[in-house]
């Protein structure tokens, strides 16, 4: 069955044409009637490297008018979210341009209200810092939650500043992860502390097949409530160049997809895609058109766990 909203058909043809939401989803702030939110966190001054994720929610919604372009849905989900679930695209968080300590108010007010409308919330990067008031949010609703953390780096380095390799350090310090349901996957840099959240380091993953990556998470999250995080560079930079810190040696697109199909079923209350800085794309827009596929991914996870 195809999408029913027609908003959106009086404005484009084509993939290249049209305004430019996350997967041609309308434009709204109507939250009463959204089940699903998309909102764009355009924020990348804890960026500890290249930096650049700001253009990642534009990037990924330009390259998501092709993978969202399809009234059937996306392959190889067998129907279109729209068939269950009204989906919005609010848009960027603004007013914080250049003042991190703003951008954490910002987005963290932004969520709140949205997630108090009972409206799941996927959140665009920015860079990974932004999973910390993320995370700050959904835990105010729905207490600690295990994370389901998909990244090459595990951004649990011990510090007191705050940047994107140290926010879920602060996000355990400040109890906001159930722990022992918690699971990393991908992770190839040095990692001196697990803080015992559970990983799946990447020369592991390399050994096995994507429904046994799929089941660990499974048996690891449980029935809990859980936040999925994912951090673009979880792949190759041969599929992801266009980010702030890549690192050799990763999963390719389509393992990263399958993994994610395989962990249907899981209670994810909320999600965030993150680290496309589009800028290191050499061409084609390689980075951007990978993340505006997981993202669909991603939203089809969220609308499966509400529907569950
Ligand atoms: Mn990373």
């Amino acid at each position: 069955m195809a999408r029913d909203d027609e908003m959106l058909k009086d404005w484009w043809n084509e993939a290249y044409s049209g305004p430019v939401s996350f997967m041609r989803f309308p434009f709204s702030k109507d939250l009463e009637k959204a089940d699903i939110a998309i909102l764009g966190v355009p924020y990348d001054l804890g960026t500890t490297n290249r930096p650049g994720a700001r253009f990642g929610p534009r990037a990924m919604r330009e390259q998501s008018t092709l993978t969202g372009e399809f009234d059937y849905g996306l392959w190889p989900w067998d129907y279109h979210i729209a068939e269950y679930h009204t989906v919005i695209d609010c848009g960027d968080i603004c007013n914080f341009v250049a003042y991190p300590k703003r951008m954490n108010k910002e987005l963290e007010a932004t969520v709140d209200k949205i997630i108090e409308s009972d409206t799941v919330c996927f959140s665009m990067g920015g860079d990974h810092f932004i999973t910390l008031p993320l995370l700050r949010s959904h835990v105010r609703k729905h207490g600690p939650l295990a994370l389901v953390h998909f990244d090459a780096h595990t951004d649990t380095w011990v510090d007191d500043d705050y940047n994107h390799g140290t926010m879920f350090y602060h996000a355990i310090k400040e109890g906001l992860l159930d722990i022992e349901h918690s699971i990393q996957i991908g992770i190839r840099t040095p990692n001196p502390e697990t803080h015992d959240i559970e990983i799946i380091y990447a020369d592991e993953l390399d050994e096995m097949k994507a429904s046994e990556v799929a089941k660990r998470i499974k048996d690891r999250v449980g029935e809990n409530k859980a936040y999925l995080t994912f951090d673009i560079d979880f792949l190759d930079p041969a599929y992801a160049p266009g980010t702030g810190t890549p690192v050799a040696g990763g999963p390719t697109v389509m393992m990263g997809r399958k993994i994610l199909k395989g962990i249907t079923g899981l209670n994810i209350v909320g999600a965030d895609l993150v680290e496309i800085a589009p800028a290191y794309d050499p061409i084609g827009s390689i980075t951007a058109v990978a993340g505006a596929t997981l993202g669909g991914d991603i939203l089809y996870l969220l609308s499966e766990a509400l529907r569950k």
